[in-house]
């Protein structure tokens, strides 16, 4: 690789990698700012196959959003809406039930769910989802409400995180997702989420989960306004507390959708390119030495590139995925359903090892390549 990328302007930085040596804050800002697309896929490769070799993980899973009333109404999102809109929706539980009951027929091994900040909605509501849906399905993995949710749960209970999150736990939730997090700047926060909690409070949330013995995932929203030092920062923080409590799984960089958000046509923000994806998902590989998994949300990334990304640092894809409403709501346009054998087809295509996992990264089964791609 040295010979190879010997002119390249991240040539000290390879040589780094390929020591195991940990990149600073400069240096990281420097991958994020690099144009060097092959010379960062092959550093990020290279961790990728040290910690996973040609393993790729997916899982069959099953997104439930109960409701898009949100206090919040953060400019980058087009889900949330205004109480008494036309298009609120909130999902009674015997919807959620019902939800289950498909999940159970799909065979499904994780459960997700999401929504927005509604303040209709009791603290028992969301409790009551956790039990009904661990009644349908007591062997799933339950990984529902995001640190920001978790946070107003506080709020209307006048409970700790640490009793909101026992009360949520002995009613079945087994792990939070990554979502909240954006970019932790409060510059950035300030212009495209100025109601949502503070970075400082969403680390706090995850440390206190990873405290009480649950694992988490952890995002970032990029793409918008944020530059490469706000998301080298982002990164470092999350490395920071992976360094004290190992409870991430795994970190998803979520690529920012502008249509129907407010954020759309202003301050200079578009769509991302397939060169910036595949630059923050190798840089994140590169930087987070301590996450064992860099996971790309296929929904976001679009099946081609989030295939591709299996060379630039990924080493999971999610996931069969059903009824993704957020990122519709901003524009996507993929399908809201991949069958799992398109994806067994998308990573052994790839000249990769499929295994299907559940949210704990424990295998449920592996796919071994049986020809030549
Ligand atoms: O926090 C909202 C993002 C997140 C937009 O943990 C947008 O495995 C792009 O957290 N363009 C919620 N992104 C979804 C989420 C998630 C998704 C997949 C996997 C996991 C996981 C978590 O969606 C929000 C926000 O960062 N989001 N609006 C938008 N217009
Ligand atoms: Fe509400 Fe979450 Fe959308 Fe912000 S991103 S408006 S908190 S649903």
């Amino acid at each position: 690789m040295d010979r190879l990328f010997a002119r390249s302007e991240l040539a000290d930085l390879i040589e780094k990698v390929e020591r195991g040596v940990r990149l600073d804050f400069d240096e990281g800002v420097r991958l994020m700012k690099s144009k060097d697309i092959l010379a960062l896929g092959c550093m990020a490769n290279l961790v990728r196959e040290r910690k996973n070799a040609d393993t790729t993980y997916f899982i069959v899973n099953r997104h439930i959003n109960h409701t898009n009333v949100c206090v919040n109404l953060c400019k980058f999102c087009a889900y949330g809406v205004r109480e008494g809109d036309p298009e609120a929706f909130t999902l009674s539980l015997e919807e959620i039930e019902s939800a289950a009951r498909k999940a159970a027929a799909e065979n499904v091994s994780e459960v997700h769910v999401v929504g927005g900040l509604n303040p209709a909605l009791p603290f028992d509501y969301y409790l009551e989802i956790l039990r009904r849906i661990k009644r349908i399905l007591p062997d799933v993995c339950l990984q529902a409400f995001t640190a920001v949710e978790v946070d107003y749960f506080t709020q209307i209970t006048g409970l700790s995180v640490a009793q909101v999150l026992r009360e949520l736990m002995q009613a079945g939730l087994d792990s939070l997702p990554g979502g909240g997090a954006e970019v932790f700047s409060p510059r950035v926060r300030a212009l495209i989420c100025e109601k949502k909690i503070s970075g400082e409070r969403w680390l706090e949330i995850q440390a206190e989960a990873h405290r009480l013995g649950m694992r988490t995932n952890a995002t970032m929203l990029y793409g918008h306004v944020e530059n490469a030092e706000e998301r080298i920062d982002h990164l470092l923080q999350l490395r920071k507390l992976q360094d004290q409590t190992h409870g991430f799984l795994t970190f998803i960089p979520l690529p920012f959708y502008p249509k129907n958000t407010q954020l759309e046509g202003n301050m200079g923000v578009g769509s991302t390119t397939g060169f910036e994806d595949l630059r923050m998902l190798a840089a994140a590989r590169i930087f987070l030495d301590n996450f064992d998994h860099i996971k790309s949300f296929w929904i976001m990334l679009g099946p081609k590139l989030a295939q591709v990304s299996l060379s630039f640092g990924v080493d999971d894809l999610d996931g069969t995925v059903v009824e993704e409403r957020i990122i519709h709501a901003a524009g996507a346009e993929t399908g809201q359903v991949m069958a799992k054998e398109t994806l067994i087809r998308l990573i052994q295509k790839a000249g990769r090892t499929p295994v299907e996992r559940d949210t704990l990264y424990r295998v449920r089964k592996s796919y071994e390549l049986k020809e030549k791609p």
